[in-house]
């Protein structure tokens, strides 16, 4: 088995490095991050694994503080006339009684970048470019690791990354990375193992493993994301209830309804922030502008004709029903009729299998209750919003993610996905009514059709 790369998050204090690693680690928990200097105290690692070997450890250190008083403490180490190189002078000061009281928490820094592969210096990119950190940088090169520097905080607009790379390359140090670990670039981590392979190509193997599998499990998040949101869409889409005609039974109904598309719409956002790692604070939903649900006051909805069309043309049913099938699909029935014919269609014991208990109660005046097509826009919307966020949410963030009724055209006014249009007719396919049949074959092939439709991003979607 090849030796995992051991990587050194250095800097000054305060710059994002126990962010970082939270970000990289996908670990919401990693350290404590305040915006407080000094917040780090110790070295604390971090293992990544692939396949349940691990490929790189991430090891988190104390801000450097005062990298003058250090350089001017190592100079003193020297003996005249003489001129050691960075390693030797380091090993002597930390074997110095300095190394373990006044300058302890940089010896700690120095001690893992000595022993680790190569080192990330951080960057706060909004800082100016002060002579501090070329201190800092001068102390750190004498552990003769490669070092990357990693400008933080750049999603931020007054970010100065523009001067930091100038200045550094004026150091000698060309190769770097812009970041941020609160909401990184897309491919930001995949930058920044390739830039580490570049400074280490005895790390490349291992590098090049932890990319490609970062990218599969990135992809099979989002896939399953989009799965998660198809399940609540069709779960929504499918779900009715009947309701006795009368009003009483219509508000019990409608509140029964609002209520359980809630709860279903937050079981969504829990599972796609389990999914990301994420905490359940990390979003919060607004509230759901659930207006009165739907009454299909024409309660054969063509799906629903086409489903019993299919049944008639089985040829069980005699004579009436026929009939009265018949009349259904040319939709030249109104609710009164159907009331008049559902003595009919009781009795017609052969019917009223045929028909099922939904169109059978229908006959006899009661009404369906769903839910809304602005409704079910409207959670498609949001929570495809959500998934976009927690993509590109880095584990350092601590604002939750809001959840609003965002402007977006295509799922606002246009045609609503054919997987949903059919699921209307299909009461078994959620999870919300009774009797569901989750594992029909049917229902799967759609999930998997609006699944598709949902992983692509919501802008280019026509
Ligand atoms: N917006 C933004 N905030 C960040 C970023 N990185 C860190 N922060 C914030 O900056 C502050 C310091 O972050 P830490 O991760 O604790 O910094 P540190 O370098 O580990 O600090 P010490 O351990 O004290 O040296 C915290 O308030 C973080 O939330 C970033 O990329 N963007
Ligand atoms: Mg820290």
């Amino acid at each position: 088995m090849t030796e995992s790369v051991v990587l050194a998050v250095v800097g000054h204090t305060n710059v994002g490095k126990t962010s970082l690693l939270r970000t990289l680690t996908r670990d919401v928990a990693f350290g404590e991050v305040s915006p407080h200097a000094s917040t780090t105290r110790h070295v604390e690692g971090a293992r990544l694994l692939v396949d349940g070997e691990p490929v790189v450890d991430l090891y988190d250190t104390p801000g450097l503080e005062d990298a003058m008083a250090l350089l001017d403490h190592l100079e003193q180490l020297k003996r005249p006339g003489e001129r050691p190189d960075g390693p030797t002078l380091l090993s002597r000061f930390l074997d110095g009684p300095a190394a373990r009281q006044r300058f302890e928490q940089e010896a700690k820094v120095l001690r893992q970048l000595m022993a680790s592969t190569a080192g990330l210096y951080v960057i706060d990119a909004r800082e100016p470019v002060l002579p501090k950190y070329r201190d800092e940088l001068e102390v750190l090169s004498m552990c003769g690791k490669p070092l990357l520097p990693a400008l933080n905080f750049v999603a931020r607009p007054d970010n100065r990354a523009d001067d930091w790379q100038q200045a550094l390359s004026r150091l000698g140090l060309h190769a770097l990375l812009r970041f941020d670990s609160v909401a990184p670039p897309l491919d930001g981590e995949k930058q920044l193992y390739e830039s580490l392979a570049l400074l280490t190509p005895s790390a490349r193997p291992q590098l090049q493993r932890l990319i490609q599998d970062r990218a599969a499990q990135a992809d099979a998040r989002r896939r399953r994301g989009a799965r998660l949101i198809a399940e609540l869409l069709v779960d929504v889409a499918a779900y009715h209830i009947l309701v006795a005609p009368d009003q009483t039974a219509a508000d019990a109904a409608t509140q029964t309804m609002r209520e359980r598309v809630r709860q279903r719409e937050q079981a969504c956002v829990e599972a796609l922030l389990r999914l990301y790692a994420f905490r359940l604070k990390d979003a919060s939903a607004g509230e759901l502008p659930l207006a009165n649900g739907r009454w299909e006051e024409d309660p054969f909805h063509p799906e629903t004709l086409k489903k019993v069309g299919v049944r008639l043309g089985g040829g069980a049913l005699a004579g009436a029903a026929s009939g009265l099938a018949i009349d259904l699909m040319v939709g030249g029935i109104t609710l009164g009729a159907a009331a008049a014919l559902g003595a009919l269609a009781g009795s017609a014991a052969e019917g009223g299998r045929s028909f099922g208990p939904r169109v059978l109660a229908k006959l006899r005046g009661y009404r369906e209750l769903t839910v809304d097509d602005p409704i079910l826009r409207l959670l498609a919307l949001r929570q495809q919003q959500l998934l976009q966020a927690l993509e590109a949410r880095g584990h350092a963030a601590l604002d939750p993610v809001r959840l609003d009724n965002p402007a977006e055209e295509v799922w606002r006014s246009g045609k609503l996905p054919e997987p949903l249009v059919k699921a209307r007719a299909y009461p078994e396919w959620s999870s919300l009514n009774p009797q569901p049949r989750l594992d029909a074959a049917e229902r799967q092939a759609q999930l998997s059709a609006l699944e598709r439709i949902i992983s692509q991003p919501l802008q280019s979607r026509a």
